[in-house]
C-alpha cells in the first residue's frame, strides 16, 4: 500500500484470497448450465463501466440539480442513461438511480400511498415478489397488501378475481407483475380495474423489462402510471433497478429516490445501464430477446414430452416451472435444486401455486432462459437441457447413470461459455 494514495497494484497483488475466490465462480459461472431465471452475463462493455473510477464520485441529487460540486460528467452520464431509457422503453420519464429493485418500489410506494393504504398484488406464494406485501419485507410491514393468486385448475392470473378483489377491497395502488410466474398479463385489463376503482396502476416488470426491450411482449409503459424494473436480468445490465413515469409522475417519483429511499447515486452502475441501453437498442439484442422466448418454450416441451408436469401448461415469457412431484411424490424443490447443481445445472426451488410444502423445501424447481441464450444455445439445446434435467431427477439414486449424465451436462455447459 502507497501512503501516498490508492495503491494502482492489481487485485492479485493487493489480496490474493479475494482474487482467487473471483476466479473459482468464474470457473463455476463456465462450468454450469445456468438456468436461475433472474440471472444473465453482462458484457464486458457492461462490467468496465460498472468497475471504472466513477465508483468513486459522490453526486446527490439529479443531473443539473446537485449537492455536490464536481458532477459535469456524471450529469452527462445520467442524462445519457435517462434518455436512452426513455428511448429504449417509450417512456416520459426515468430514474435511473434505484440500487435495485426493491428501492425502485419503495419510492413508488413512498410517492402513491400512506402508511396502512391498502395495496392489491400478487401474493409471494403464487408468483408475486417479496416486495409486493410479504409480512417478512417492509411492503407487508408498512401497508395493508392483499393478494391475488392463480386459479387452481388453470393456474393462470383471473381476471375476474382481481377485478372482484379491487372492487372489495377499494385498494389505493394495483400492482401487475411476478416474480415466478410463466405467462402474458393483461396490462389493458388491469389499467381499467384501475381506474374502475380509482387506484394508481404500477407494474413490476423486473423480470421481463428485457423482453418489453427487445420488444418481444407487450410495453407496460403504455398503461402503467409507474413501471420498475430491474437491469441486470433478462436485460443483461448490472445490477440495479430502474423507474420508468409517465412525466406527470416523474417528479414525486424523482424525490422518493432521493432522498426519499436512497443517498448518493452509483455512478458507476448508471454508466454501466446506460451501456446496457445502448447495447438493447440493437437489432442482435431484439433477436436475442425472441430467441430467449423460443428457448423457454423448447424446454417447456422438453419437460412435458418427459411426462413432467409444466406449472400453467406451458410458458409464454422466459420462465418455466416444474413440479418436482411429477417425478415422484418424493420429490422435493430443494432436494432438487441441490442434486442438479452437483450435477452442473443451476436452478432454484421455488413454491408452485397451492404448494403444501415450505417456501424453504417447495415441490417446484423455476427456470428461466435468459443466460443461456446469451451463451449461445437454441431450442435444440434447450431439449437437451429439458431431458437432462428429467433424466438426473428420475434416476437420482443411480450413481453410474449420474456421472453419465454429469458428463453430458458439462459438455454442453463447456461448450456454451459466457467467459470462454
Ligand atoms: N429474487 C429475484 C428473483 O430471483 O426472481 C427477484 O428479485
Amino acid at each position: 500500500m502507497n501512503e501516498k494514495g490508492a495503491s494502482q497494484e492489481s487485485l492479485n497483488n493487493v489480496d490474493a484470497e479475494i482474487s482467487e475466490l473471483i476466479d473459482n465462480d468464474l470457473n463455476r459461472q463456465n462450468t454450469h448450465i445456468h438456468l436461475i431465471a433472474s440471472e444473465n452475463f453482462a458484457s464486458k462493455a457492461v462490467m468496465e463501466a460498472s468497475g471504472s473510477i466513477l465508483t468513486n464520485k459522490y453526486s446527490e441529487g439529479f443531473p443539473g440539480r446537485r449537492y455536490y460540486e464536481g458532477c459535469e460528467t456524471v450529469d452527462q452520464i445520467e442524462q445519457l442513461a435517462i434518455d436512452r431509457a426513455c428511448e429504449l422503453f417509450e417512456a416520459d420519464h426515468a430514474n435511473v438511480q434505484p440500487h435495485s429493485g426493491s428501492s425502485a418500489n419503495m419510492a413508488v410506494y413512498l410517492s402513491t400511498l400512506e402508511p396502512g393504504d391498502t395495496v392489491l398484488g400478487m401474493s409471494l406464494d403464487q408468483g408475486g415478489h417479496l416486495t409486493h406485501g410479504s409480512p417478512v419485507n417492509f411492503s407487508g410491514q408498512v401497508y395493508n397488501f392483499v393478494g391475488y393468486g392463480l386459479d387452481e385448475d388453470t393456474e393462470l392470473i383471473n381476471m375476474e378475481t382481481v377485478y372482484n378483489m379491487a372492487l372489495e377491497h377499494k385498494p389505493k395502488l394495483i400492482i401487475a407483475g411476478y416474480s415466478s410466474y410463466s405467462q402474458s398479463l393483461d396490462f389493458q385489463k388491469f389499467r381499467e380495474i384501475s381506474d374502475e376503482v380509482g387506484a394508481h396502476f404500477m407494474v413490476d416488470a423486473a423480470h421481463f423489462i428485457g423482453l418489453v426491450a427487445g420488444k418481444v411482449v407487450d410495453n407496460p409503459t403504455k398503461y402503467a402510471d409507474v413501471v420498475t424494473a430491474t437491469t441486470h436480468k433478462a436485460l443483461r445490465g448490472p445490477r440495479g433497478g430502474i423507474i420508468l413515469t409517465r412525466e406527470e409522475f416523474a417528479k414525486d417519483i424523482d424525490k422518493n429516490i432521493f432522498p426519499g429511499a436512497q443517498g448518493g447515486a452509483l455512478n458507476n452502475q448508471i454508466a454501466a445501464k446506460a451501456v446496457c441501453f445502448k447495447e438493447a437498442l440493437t437489432k442482435e439484442y431484439q433477436k436475442y430477446a425472441k430467441q430467449i422466448l423460443n428457448n423457454a418454450k423448447a424446454l417447456s416441451d422438453s419437460f412435458q414430452e418427459q411426462g413432467l408436469r409444466v406449472i400453467s401448461g406451458g410458458t409464454e415469457n422466459h420462465i418455466v416451472l416444474v413440479d418436482t412431484r411429477s417425478v415422484d411424490e418424493e420429490l422435493t424443490g430443494k432436494e432438487a435444486g441441490i442434486l442438479l447443481n452437483d450435477r452442473g445445472i443451476t436452478l432454484n426451488r421455488n413454491a408452485i401455486p397451492f404448494d403444501p410444502r415450505s417456501p424453504f423445501i417447495t415441490s417446484g424447481i423455476r427456470m428461466g432462459t435468459p443466460a443461456v441464450t446469451t451463451c449461445g444455445m437454441k431450442e435444440n439445446e434447450l431439449t437437451q437441457v429439458g431431458y437432462l434435467i428429467s433424466e438426473i431427477m428420475k434416476n437420482r439414486s443411480d450413481e453410474n447413470k449420474l456421472n453419465e449424465l454429469e458428463a453430458e451436462v458439462r459438455s454442453l455447459a463447456t461448450s456454451f461459455q459466457p467467459y470462454g
